[in-house]
């Protein structure tokens, strides 16, 4: 009986092992991804509807997502980031409520070989190698599109007061620094007073009761770094006597459902959209990260602004 020579036996007898390895493999479902993602808090609807993309987009995609809620401080975040670099999670994502002091932790991912991603703002580092990526939108060209409506609307012309948003963080400074420098081409557009609000509705009505109060009827426009203040400071104008929209014309950031009604309404004027959805490409990033591919170092949403003219055919189809 003419036998196989042995080394063919091993051969076969080897290519049946990885067949049943390969076969193994492709039954043990993939790992689901675990990230890590460090929240700023809950401070307006527009971190609430961006806090809701991140979550059901995980879900969709069986991503293990840790989250945490950092109530507003930057020692909480830095806090869990260092909590998920134990946790040896595949991709960190921070949103950072400021924009200094992240080296450190920063420093400490990296060493973890832990990719992290930035999302909504941005920071200021030393070492741009100490993140992988930012994924959010482009915060001076939402403060350089709201000036340029507002000189237009108000012919050039009008005292300004400014409600900024969280004192250090990325959005509050760009949106100042770009309004007041688009603003500088028309002398006849004044800030006389500008303070915090910290991004809150009850900041902004604050703010403006001082401002009513301060500068009485010298007002003729407000600058909010977000909706959620300008909607604070349309009430308080109400309950000054005087209609906000008509009386005081309002620009804002964010457009968020109810600014975008409140244009409708004639209570509010113009905002500028600030997208909080970017769930589904902070993922598709993650996955990209985590399979050793190259990534954009920046990436902008798209954002477009909302005036009388367009607010109320785009109503139905917002979706935060
Ligand atoms: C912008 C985001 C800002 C929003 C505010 O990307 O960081 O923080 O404009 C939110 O509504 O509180």
């Amino acid at each position: 009986m003419h036998t196989l020579p042995r080394r063919w036996f091993s051969l076969f007898a080897g290519a049946l092992a990885l067949l049943a390895a390969g076969s193994l493999l492709a039954q043990t479902p993939k790992k689901p991804l675990k990230i890590g993602f460090s929240q700023t808090g809950a401070e307006s609807a527009w971190r609430t509807a961006n806090t809701v993309s991140m979550k059901t987009e995980a879900e969709k995609r069986g991503i293990d997502l840790k989250f945490s809620d950092a109530q507003s401080k930057q020692e909480n975040q830095i806090r869990a980031v260092r909590s998920f670099i134990t946790q040896g999670v595949d991709v960190i994502v921070i949103a950072p409520i400021v924009e200094t002091g992240w080296d450190p932790v920063l420093r400490e991912a990296k060493r973890a070989h832990i990719p992290v991603i930035l999302t909504d703002r941005t920071i200021k580092t030393e070492d741009e190698s100490l993140y992988a990526c930012f994924i959010g939108s482009d915060f001076y060209e939402e403060g350089r599109m709201a000036a340029d409506w507002l000189a237009k609307f108000a012919a050039g012309k009008g005292n300004i007061v400014e409600l900024q948003g969280t004192p250090g963080s990325a959005p509050a400074n760009e949106r100042r620094k770009a309004f007041a420098d688009a603003i500088t081409k028309y002398p006849g557009l004044k800030i006389i007073d500008s303070q915090s609000g910290d991004f809150r509705r009850a900041g902004g009505k604050e703010v403006m009761e001082a401002f009513l109060k301060k500068h009485s009827k010298a007002i003729d426009v407000v600058y909010a770094h977000n909706d959620d203040m300008a909607l604070g400071a349309a009430q308080a104008i109400e309950e000054a006597g005087l209609k906000p929209g008509k009386d005081i014309t309002i620009v804002t950031i964010d457009a968020i459902n109810e600014a975008i009604q409140a244009i409708v309404d004639g209570r509010i004027n113009c905002t500028v959209e600030c997208s909080p959805l970017f769930g589904p490409k902070v993922y598709e990033t993650a996955a990209k990260l985590v399979a050793g591919e190259k990534v954009p170092k920046k990436a902008y949403n798209k954002d477009e602004l909302f005036d009388s003219s367009n607010a109320a055919a785009a109503l139905p189809s917002r979706v935060y």
